[in-house]
């Protein structure tokens, strides 16, 4: 806004100075080149080319290619006026075994995509590990076993060393939840595992791994490095208000959430999850000194949110298993939780089924950030997925997805000016991608890919996001 601009005060939603505006990918998901420059298979590769486990067989072996075209992809954020982009490494790409050495020519990859972005004026936020772990550290246990935990502290002294003097904001671990109970609880993520204590040792390494892996990036750039971590928090709502519902939602919260929550930011696990799962667990695999490792203190904590998540007690009658929105399996991924049940929100569904519910969002900044109000806010993922068409002209109108990037900026913008403390938001995701068990099937991006010549053309979303990036506020979608 201008001092000249004529719009009343009230009808224009600025956001704070120096607010960042970004879109999001992951390495798996865009990279491609799987085989290439000494990288080898992860987990998701592994996964993805096991029968029966990704829609119609859909690997991660070309993606959307960006690993050879990251400049043109670059220019292209430029082009809609981003001022942060937030990716991830591969971990096989850059230390191929989970051991060892690094390979030059990963982190020459990485090296050349930060100097890009720095050269176009975009803040560059890497992500350490967004879910491809090396197979070679599978077939040796796993998240579950601390020693992955210890090998992650490693890479992660190993990419710091080499970009910590470009990179000054890391995120070491996306949504450690999905890793933990997709992966190895309801075994629709890579690796497949249904086994809910490997969830619960995979939950407590990935937290452990987070914390050395913070120890690492600081020590190899004391001055600079800002550590982060992204959580895919769980908006949680009972579905009535009787004692069972809610009794219900504190279980999900404190295996959805707190498991995470609690070590990081309040120095222990909660009590109430070390009962509820103590059926399955004495949680012996926490040692002396781990929590304190876990929970230095943080530069900013990553909020992914997508919608909320209505629950209740199971009761007599109800289908089993439930759909929790996060894909169908005979396995439960809420360990301790399995008398709780799972219910659609209200509110149109995305392509993903997800209900639209900006509210969820509000209510989740304002609650954590008068929980932590010391904290720094970041939402590194917000975003939907529809079934996107490419019109005669080649145009790409995607107003669904306008709403619901409106509608949720809105919610942001009501949080801060109710007090929370929210530094960014990133989009999910700049270009349509692989979206794990769903394949290409899903369309996330701002940016259409022709899955066929992997052309990209920025949908209107993407024209509109420009002008809310460009003018800091939030632009009506009628303006698109
Ligand atoms: O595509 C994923 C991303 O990798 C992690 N967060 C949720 C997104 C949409 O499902």
């Amino acid at each position: 806004m201008t001092a000249t601009d004529p719009r009343p005060l009230t009808t224009v939603r600025q956001f704070p100075p120096g607010f960042l505006w970004g879109a999001a990918t992951a390495a798996y998901q865009i990279e491609g080149a799987a085989a290439e420059d000494g990288r080898t298979p992860s987990i998701w590769d592994t996964f993805s080319h096991t029968p029966g486990k990704v829609f119609e067989g859909h690997t991660g072996d070309v993606a959307i290619d960006h690993y050879h075209r990251f400049r043109d992809d670059v220019r292209m954020m430029a082009d809609l006026g981003l001022s942060a982009y937030r990716f991830s490494v591969s971990w096989p790409r850059v230390q191929p075994t989970g051991r060892g050495p690094a390979v030059q020519k990963g982190l020459d990859f990485y090296r050349r995509l930060v100097d890009e972005l720095l050269a176009a004026g975009i803040e560059p936020v890497a992500t350490l590990y967004h879910w491809d772990l090396p197979q070679e550290l599978e077939t040796a246990g796993g998240w579950p076993e601390r020693a992955t935990a210890e090998r992650f502290g490693a890479y992660a002294a190993l990419v710091g060393e080499a970009l910590g003097d470009r990179i000054t904001r890391w995120t070491t671990l996306n949504e450690p939840w999905c890793t933990a109970f997709l992966g190895y609880g309801s075994g629709v993520h890579a690796p497949g595992r249904t086994d809910p204590v490997a969830a619960l040792r995979a939950a407590h390494h990935l937290n452990l791994g987070h914390g050395l892996a913070a120890q690492a990036l600081r020590s190899a750039h004391p001055a600079q490095a800002k550590v982060s971590i992204s959580l895919n928090l769980h908006e949680i709502r009972p579905l009535t208000s009787s004692a069972e519902d809610r009794e219900a939602a504190r279980r999900i919260d404190a295996v959805g959430n707190r498991v995470f929550l609690g070590p990081l930011l309040d120095g222990a696990y909660p009590e109430d999850l070390l009962a509820d799962t103590a059926a399955l667990t004495d949680w012996a695999f926490v040692r002396d000194g781990d929590t304190a490792t876990i929970g230095r203190p943080l530069d900013s904590l990553g909020i992914n949110y997508y919608t909320p998540t209505v629950v209740s007690a199971v009761t007599e009658g109800m289908a089993k298993p439930q759909d929790d929105g996060h894909g169908a399996s005979e396995h439960s991924p809420w360990p301790g939780a399995d008398d709780v049940a799972f219910h659609r929100a209200p509110g149109e569904p995305t392509a993903m089924g997800w209900a639209v519910d900006p509210n969820g969002l509000y209510e989740l900044l304002t609650r954590v950030s008068a929980r932590y109000p010391d904290l720094p806010l970041l939402i590194t993922e917000n975003g939907a997925a529809y079934e996107d068409e490419v019109g005669a002209d080649g145009t790409v109108h995607d107003p669904d997805r306008i709403a619901y990037v409106h509608g949720h900026l809105a919610a942001v913008h009501r949080a801060v000016a109710d007090g929370a403390d929210v530094r960014g938001y990133f989009l999910w995701s700049l270009m349509d991608n692989f979206e794990w068990a769903y394949g290409y099937a899903k369309r996330f991006g701002a940016v259409h890919v022709d899955y066929t010549s992997l052309a990209r053309t920025p949908k209107s979303s993407a024209h509109w996001y420009a002008r809310v990036a460009r003018s800091n506020e939030l632009v009506d979608p009628a303006e698109s």
